[in-house]
């Protein structure tokens, strides 16, 4: 029996008072896809079948690299933002899995695979830390980890990450994300083959120790916190790492860790290509790794992004890419923001499911390029949202999660027994 934290005579009642309008919004959208030879059911369907991970990190006030401003009733622990994640759940019916961090979500992992089936949750990838010092950490990731040049550094590194493939085991997880912030701040400060090949023996190591059903994903950044080069800077250098390591590694593409401009969709098709797409860290930004919330800034990216996967859904076998969000709240209540996210994530899926795939293959084909891309853009256009609200209504799930999340007064409650936290540092970037 799946507990519930929102109160469900809360959510009866709110979506109540909308379904009616719902119902006759989505009867006329049927209508005009038919017209277009689409189903509506059928792509409520997948819609609803669809899922994005929640990171436990995401529930908490994040910052900027000069100060964090903490919000209200922020969790306490792992256990706070396992509850954090069932609200997200409940009222999106998006979100069914967590991806948890080591060290700071360290607990008894029998407890939070308790804590976590409470409400129906599983666990999505681990993530292992090495890009800052824990309390107590014998030596210091500083000038590096896996790729660090002395090698009990690395060593550490790559124990650190055993551990975290060890902890995931216990809970059900079957991934381990590796992202370092190993690189170099001046030019001459390392020499990039010696560092590139101390980084693949570690992954080699962390590799042999995955279990037959897990895959390994390496994330690339081209900057942050090493300014002059980092590590993995790029998908190009991901490609090799996830060559270099076996089939079980894929890469994972975060949409704020590239340079303004790129073009992350054609990135995801070339990966997808060559069986190396491991999935997404889903986030938007305007000018950087801004981490803001997905569909804030260019929801036409995302959307062309989805138009590659579903094309890729239709061409490769097996292909089953991870979903995960990744961003920083500094400035609204994170479930809020994160529920709207995975409903814009959801969003761009539902609008790429409606590209008239025959259509756009023969406009292709006869070089016309206005057809072309007008198929792009007449998906793009189309408002999917009573799609989105009736696969969360027919999942127990809110016509309007923000709206009910506010009714149901859910922050205030949580205030009053989490105590409020001090206000200092640089918070998660
Ligand atoms: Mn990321």
């Amino acid at each position: 029996m799946t507990e519930h934290i929102i109160d469900p005579s809360i959510l009866d009642a709110e979506n109540a008072r909308r379904e009616a309008d719902l119902r006759r919004d989505y009867e006329t959208l049927g209508e005009r896809l038919d017209r277009r030879g689409i189903a509506v059911d059928a792509i409520k369907e997948k819609v609803a079948a669809f899922s994005v991970a929640v990171p436990s990190w995401g529930v908490g006030t994040g910052g900027t690299r000069f100060a964090r401003f903490p919000g209200l009733g922020e969790p306490r622990d792992i256990f706070d933002k396992i509850e954090d994640c069932a609200v997200i759940a409940q009222l999106t019916q998006a979100t069914r899995t967590v991806s948890l961090h080591i060290p700071w979500d360290k607990a008894d992992p029998n407890r939070l695979k308790q804590a976590a089936s409470r409400f129906n949750l599983g666990f999505d990838a681990m993530n292992s830390n090495t890009f800052s010092d824990t309390k107590g950490q014998l030596k210091s990731y500083k000038f590096g980890s896996l790729s660090a040049a002395d090698k009990a550094t690395r060593d550490q590194a790559i124990e650190h990450n055993l551990e975290c493939i060890e902890i995931g085991k216990t809970i059900g997880s079957k991934a381990l994300t590796v992202w370092i912030g190993d690189g170099s701040n001046f030019p001459g400060q390392t020499n990039f083959t010696t560092q590139f090949s101390h980084y693949l023996d570690s992954m080699k190591a962390i590799y042999a120790a995955l279990p037959d059903d897990w895959r390994i994903y390496t994330e690339h950044k081209m900057y942050e916190p090493a300014f002059y080069s980092t590590v993995v800077q790029d998908w190009g250098t991901n490609y090799i790492i996830a060559t270099e390591l076996g089939e079980k590694a894929f890469c994972l593409v975060d949409l704020g860790h590239h340079a303004p401009n790129v073009n992350i969709e054609m990135i995801v098709a070339r990966l997808a290509q060559f069986g190396k797409l491991g999935g997404f860290h889903f986030n938007d930004s305007k000018y950087g790794d801004d981490d803001l919330d997905a569909g804030a800034i260019d929801p036409f990216r995302l959307f062309l992004v989805f138009n590659e996967l579903v094309d890729a859904e239709g061409r490769y076998k097996d292909f089953h890419p991870a979903h995960m969000l990744d961003q920083s709240h500094n400035v609204t209540d994170p479930i809020e923001s994160l529920m709207l996210s995975a409903a814009d994530v959801q969003r761009a899926y539902a609008q790429a499911l409606l590209v008239d795939r025959k259509a756009l293959k023969a406009a292709q084909e006869a070089n016309d390029a206005l057809a072309a891309t007008q198929q792009l853009r007449t998906a793009f256009r189309t408002d999917v949202e009573p799609i989105l609200a009736l696969a969360r209504l027919e999942q127990g799930g809110a016509i309007d999660p923000l709206a009910t999340y506010r009714a149901a007064g859910y922050r205030q409650k949580v205030a009053e027994i989490r105590p409020a936290v001090e206000s200092g540092g640089g918070g998660i970037v």
